[in-house]
């Protein structure tokens, strides 16, 4: 019986819960599958009072009979890796039964990251607010046709191919300004590659297709958020893969025929971090009420993350182009400090044209955002345990958003725990 690989990818510009999801959802799948990203990503998870956080292995690793894929779209710091699997060897789980890797994930160097530094230094005051993990680089040389794969690592002239590509690297690296000692972090890698190929390294394609044909039920893992996406997202502003559904097409090698219920996660507000527009951030108290109340910093780099209200033309769009089926709604108990909650449900352009399209100026341009205000809940609802129980007016907020965005929500997170989340049917 031919199965369907469900997705589950973030809406907005990033953390908006996929972890926490992926965890809670992960016992009604067999297989769990990352598609993009690498360790940019910082999925959070938390249970029995411990908190995890995975950057590159997929999130169905806490559960011992589910089968976690890195698809060919990662790009994977064997180095992180190494560092992330020893992490998870505290806990009983038996990491190397339920993991595989695809000889096709590219391979980030340690001179990818150097270059990442060297070009958002370059930058300026334009800087993308990259999480100088190589990511861009190693993108950059999978689509020249130069990088290295996970499969690589296995031939006799891996090494030759590694200072093949670190050669061109330190000819790029000189016309920049960076200090570096390349001998210390090389030593780490080559101690990490040994330790990648104690893994099972496959044909992540072959695996997933005979997993569906078997009927699996496979979940795929995004990263990121959509408004990041290299094609969708707020270019120059954004990451360097496709982090919307046909990424997980091309980042496992499934057929779109083969996709089922795409679930859309997005925060009860927004919030972004790195550099770029973001139409709805709030600079005012409200802002930091929202940072602190949500704990809004980064999972991999502690950044703090501008905060804004929700936005409907950017949920609009990416509902749009992921071709979302359920809305899964996170950080409900973070609104409950407000006594009024803005919607943006349009925005005004400085020609004085009101759309609520996502504009393609949305970088060069003052956007301003047009909200329609309801009231707030402003009542604890972390302990509420079933959708009845919520006050009136967060039940209202959930159905405004649903004849709006025209898809309907079906879990609403009210906290970090498995335990706080609410499925509706
Ligand atoms: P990169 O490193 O080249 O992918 O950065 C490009 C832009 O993408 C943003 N980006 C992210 N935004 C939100 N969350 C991400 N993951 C971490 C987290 C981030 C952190 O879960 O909190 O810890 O800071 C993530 N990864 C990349 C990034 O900010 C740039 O704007
Ligand atoms: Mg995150």
């Amino acid at each position: 019986m031919q199965s369907k690989v469900d997705v589950l990818l973030g809406l907005q510009w990033g953390d908006e819960g996929k972890g926490k999801i992926v965890d809670f959802l992960a016992p009604k799948y067999n297989v769990v599958a990352r598609f993009q990203g690498g360790p940019n990503a910082g999925h959070t998870l938390e249970f029995d009072g411990i908190k995890h956080v995975l950057h590159q292995i997929p999130s169905g690793i806490f559960r011992n009979d589910i089968i976690n894929i890195i698809g060919n779209g990662v790009v994977l710091d064997p180095v992180i890796f190494k560092k992330e699997v020893e992490a998870l060897d505290k806990y009983s789980i038996d990491v190397r039964a339920n993991l595989f890797v695809s000889k096709k994930t590219q391979l980030i160097l340690p001179t990818h990251r150097l270059l990442d530094a060297a070009y958002e230094e370059a930058k300026g005051k334009k800087k993308i607010g990259s999480t100088l993990k190589g990511i861009g680089p190693t993108y950059q040389d999978k689509v020249a046709r130069q990088g290295l794969r996970v499969g690589d690592i296995l031939s006799e002239n891996f090494k030759k191919k590694y200072s093949k590509l670190v050669e061109r690297h330190l000819e790029i690296l000189s016309h920049y300004d960076t200090e570096y000692n390349l001998k210390a972090v090389e030593e780490e890698f080559f101690g990490a590659i040994e330790f990648l190929k104690t893994f099972d390294l496959i044909e992540g394609e072959y695996k997933i297709n005979r997993e569906l044909s078997s009927g699996a039920k496979i979940l795929a893992e995004g990263a990121q958020g959509s408004l990041l996406d290299i094609d969708f997202g707020s270019y120059p502003y954004v990451t360097s893969s496709n982090t919307t559904t046909s990424g997980a097409c091309s980042g496992l090698g499934v057929a779109p025929n083969n996709i089922g219920e795409v679930y859309g996660i997005f925060k009860a507000y927004c919030t972004r971090v790195g550099g770029g527009p973001f139409p709805t951030e709030l600079f005012d108290e409200d802002g930091e009420r929202m940072q602190k109340e949500g704990n809004e910093f980064g999972a991999t780099t502690g950044r703090p993350r501008r905060c804004g209200w929700v936005d409907l033309p950017a949920l609009k769009y990416t509902i749009m182009i992921n071709g979302v089926t359920q809305l899964f709604m996170m950080k409900a108990d973070v609104l409950s400090i407000f006594k009024t909650i803005k919607v943006c449900t349009h925005y005004k352009l400085p020609d004085g044209t009101v759309s609520d399209i996502f504009p393609y100026e949305i970088v060069d341009q003052e956007i301003e955002p047009l909200y329609k205000e309801l009231p707030g809940w402003n009542v604890a609802i972390d302990k509420i345990d079933e959708f009845e129980a919520l006050p009136d007016e967060l039940k209202s907020y959930i159905q405004y958003l649903e004849n709006e965005l025209k898809v309907p929500i079906n879990i609403i997170s009210l906290g970090p725990d498995r335990t706080q989340t609410i499925m509706r049917n």
